[in-house]
């Protein structure tokens, strides 16, 4: 069976991660038994790109990154929910994801991590098991170090506002994308960019942390129905 290294459930979430949130999702969509491996700093070290996900196959190879790990799964026969899709649906899909990804996660980022009032929501799930002593100083390592990425990655130039107005944008273009359909592209079923849009979408609205950025997607009614619609498809014992 395929071994899952994950970082572990968070405030009712398949993962803390919204990247491991994709993955599981991808898992349950298509039908695919894994072992969840428990979270240990030795995991992230080992991790072939120093980052979570990661699986390990059963002749014990090792992958990182979400998307090379669902590639390998269907280049060796599991369910590619992509399969019908036209050229153009897919290159909205592979646009669509790219965004969800690479601007709306830094700026999950910043909400969990830069925003004061959230980030003691965040020391508490992560870090208050810690011993005492490590404890302060593990929480404030991590939180400068993501906020270095944020740095580099060009976000975290701007001030807060700005931030969430990028948050906003990405959220509304979702929304509009959405309409009053059940998935992104019309389909009868998801697609990897619902899998996707899910994973992100439900680390956004869920966890009990507050700014601008989440009450907006919180009042988006369509994208709260389709977060609730994959939650009873992926996860229907939550229920
Ligand atoms: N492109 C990667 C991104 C994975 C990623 O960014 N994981 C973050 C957690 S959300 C991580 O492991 N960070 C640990 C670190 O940077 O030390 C994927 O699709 O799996």
């Amino acid at each position: 069976m395929i071994k899952f290294y994950k970082f572990g459930r968070r405030w009712g979430l398949a993962d803390a991660s919204p990247f491991c949130v994709k993955l599981e999702n991808y898992f349950r969509l298509a039908n695919i038994d894994f072992e969840r491996q428990s979270f240990t700093l030795d995991v992230l070290r080992n991790a072939p790109k120093g980052k979570l996900p990661y699986i390990e196959t059963e002749d014990g190879f090792k992958i990182g990154d979400t998307r090379l790990i669902i590639e390998h799964l269907i280049d060796n026969g599991a369910l590619d929910p992509d399969l019908t899709l036209t050229d153009e649906q897919r290159a909205i899909s592979t646009a669509m994801q790219s965004m969800i990804e690479e601007s709306l996660y830094w700026v999950g980022v910043y909400d969990r991590w830069g925003n004061d009032q959230n980030f003691k929501v965040t020391y508490e799930a992560f870090f208050s098991r810690l011993p005492p002593l490590v404890r302060n100083i593990a929480a404030n390592r991590q939180r400068k170090k993501l906020l270095k990425a944020l740095h580099y990655q060009g976000y975290g130039r701007h001030d807060e506002g700005e931030i969430y107005d990028i948050g906003k944008r990405n959220v509304q273009a979702l929304s509009d994308m959405l309409g009053d359909k059940d998935y992104f592209l019309g389909t009868d079923v998801p697609t990897m960019l619902d899998v996707t849009a899910h994973a992100f979408l439900v680390s956004l609205i869920v966890p009990p942390m507050e700014s601008s950025f989440k009450e907006y997607a919180r009042s988006c009614a369509n994208i709260m129905e389709f977060v609730a619609r994959m939650d009873a498809l992926l996860y229907p014992q939550n229920k």
